[in-house]
């Protein structure tokens, strides 16, 4: 598939997406939202796909293309916005890894939040600017960070609008880890994830995902139920007998 705003390439069951608008520091606009949409549909039915590296050339994003938001409506600001496909990266049935460099703000940073995992340059700057333009973060934000982070750290950063370097990032838990090279980090992460069993993957993510909007009665069920499945996956019995005949198991995603 061609994309435009965005270079998709797959190596070794990880594929990489890079946001490709350097002009405007990745600007997150609606052609290119609609790519990230296609890639990751594509993505979910993938064979070959085992998990996913988000990262940026140079920069990750500078948040969502302010040029394009400067005389919606509220019904226009309805449409524009990109949860419809942050909620589909954040619900992927596999990893996905942001890679991040330089300014990761406002859509951006909301981008990074619907990854499963962060990793950072120690320099990179990240925050919620949209204070400053008289908005607040709208793709997720409000409602992923404080999940994250504690509400009163959320909102220190949200309502000042103040960058946080990736270093502080990761005292905060906004990032999981920091690397002089993150892409190349989230790389050999991905590789390591890319030889796990993708079902048990995808079933442990479902379930991490759901905690929030469950109570634990429900939770503890929905976390029963999918990993009694697991035992009906070829996986599973390969992983156990290749415990038990001391090699390493070599899982097919099934
Ligand atoms: N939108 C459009 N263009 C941008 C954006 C942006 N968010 N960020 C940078 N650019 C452009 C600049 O206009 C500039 O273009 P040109 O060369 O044509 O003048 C080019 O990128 C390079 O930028 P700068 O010259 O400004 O580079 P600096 O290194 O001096 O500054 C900054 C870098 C600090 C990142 C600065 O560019 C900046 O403040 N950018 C805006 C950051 C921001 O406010 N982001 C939040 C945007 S709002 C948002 O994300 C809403 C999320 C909610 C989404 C809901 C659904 C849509």
């Amino acid at each position: 598939m061609s994309y435009k705003n965005i270079i998709v390439s797959t190596e070794n069951g990880v594929s990489v997406v890079k946001l490709n608008r350097p002009e405007s520091l990745n600007a997150l606009n609606a052609e290119l939202v609609a790519e990230l949409d296609r890639a990751f549909t594509e993505f979910e039915g993938d064979p070959e796909t085992r998990v996913v590296v988000i990262t940026g050339e140079k920069n990750f994003a500078a948040g969502a293309d302010i040029t394009n938001m400067v005389e919606l409506t509220p019904d226009e600001a309805r449409g524009f916005v990109f949860s419809p496909t942050f909620n589909k990266i954040a619900a992927c049935p596999k990893p996905v890894i942001a890679a991040i460099e330089g300014f990761a703000l406002g859509g951006g940073m909301e981008l990074t939040l619907c990854c499963d995992l962060r990793i950072a340059a120690p320099g990179a700057k990240m925050g919620f600017p949209e204070i400053n333009l008289g908005i607040f973060p709208g793709a997720g934000g409000t409602q992923r960070l404080p999940r994250l982070i504690g509400a009163s750290a959320a909102k220190k950063m949200i309502f000042t609008g103040s960058p946080v370097t990736g270093e502080a990032a990761l005292g905060c838990g906004l990032v999981d880890i920091t690397a002089e090279n993150p892409l190349e980090e989230a790389m050999e992460l991905a590789r390591k994830l890319a030889a796990k069993a993708p079902i048990a993957l995808s079933l442990a993510k479902a379930c991490i995902n759901n905690a929030d909007a469950m109570d634990l009665k429900a939770g503890l069920a929905l976390e029963t139920n999918a990993w009694a499945s697991l035992f009906a996956t070829s996986d599973q019995k390969e992983g156990m007998r290749a415990f038990i005949e001391k090699r390493k198991p070599a899982f097919t995603g099934e």
